[in-house]
């Protein structure tokens, strides 16, 4: 199966966390890194009071079942120190399951498509730039939600050459 994952980070260092969490995800045994953004700045949402993010989307090949994908990438997180201190504010790394192909799924600990996506330029964008023509399960084109967002600041952080950073 195939996922988009929101990547995000604004605290030590979130250009080299976002780096680092690419090339773990593409270690990953079972996971397969298919596409991923730039690396893009942005307004935080939520608190105002808090440093900007740095944020990413991947796309990725999975061989387990979502929930274990989203157990592995909790993983993650924790690994890289995860600190959440506040909802909606800052943390070192968190890994967010956006899509997975034309799924529905609501448990308590996993929706997909993720409730917040279409409200969110930095999910919104990143996601478009390496899959212009994605689409919710309803065949809603994701990028039908771009004016509403607008109005959020976000711009790729075009000095960096991700690629040849990841490992
Ligand atoms: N994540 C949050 C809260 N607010 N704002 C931006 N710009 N980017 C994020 O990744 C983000 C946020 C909590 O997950
Ligand atoms: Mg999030
Ligand atoms: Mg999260």
């Amino acid at each position: 199966m195939q996922a988009f994952i929101g990547l995000g980070s604004n605290l030590d260092n979130p250009e080299q966390r976002l780096i680092s969490a690419l090339s773990a995800l593409q270690r990953l045994p079972g996971v397969t890194m298919l596409h991923h953004s730039r690396l893009f700045s942005s307004a935080p949402i939520g608190p105002q009071d808090q440093p900007d993010y740095v944020n990413a989307v991947a796309q990725v090949a999975f061989s387990s079942t979502p929930h274990e994908l989203l157990h592995t990438l909790q993983a993650l997180e924790l690994a890289a120190g995860r600190q959440r201190l506040r909802h909606w504010g800052e943390r070192t790394l968190d890994l967010d399951i956006l899509l997975i192909e034309g799924l529905n799924i609501d448990t308590p600990d996993l929706q997909v498509p993720h409730p917040q996506m279409i409200h969110r330029a930095f999910v919104l964008l990143p996601l478009l730039d390496i899959s212009p023509h994605a689409h919710l399960p309803d065949g809603t084109a994701l990028s039908s939600f771009l004016k509403q967002v607008e109005d959020q600041r976000l711009s790729p952080l075009a000095e960096l050459d991700c690629d040849a950073l990841i490992e």
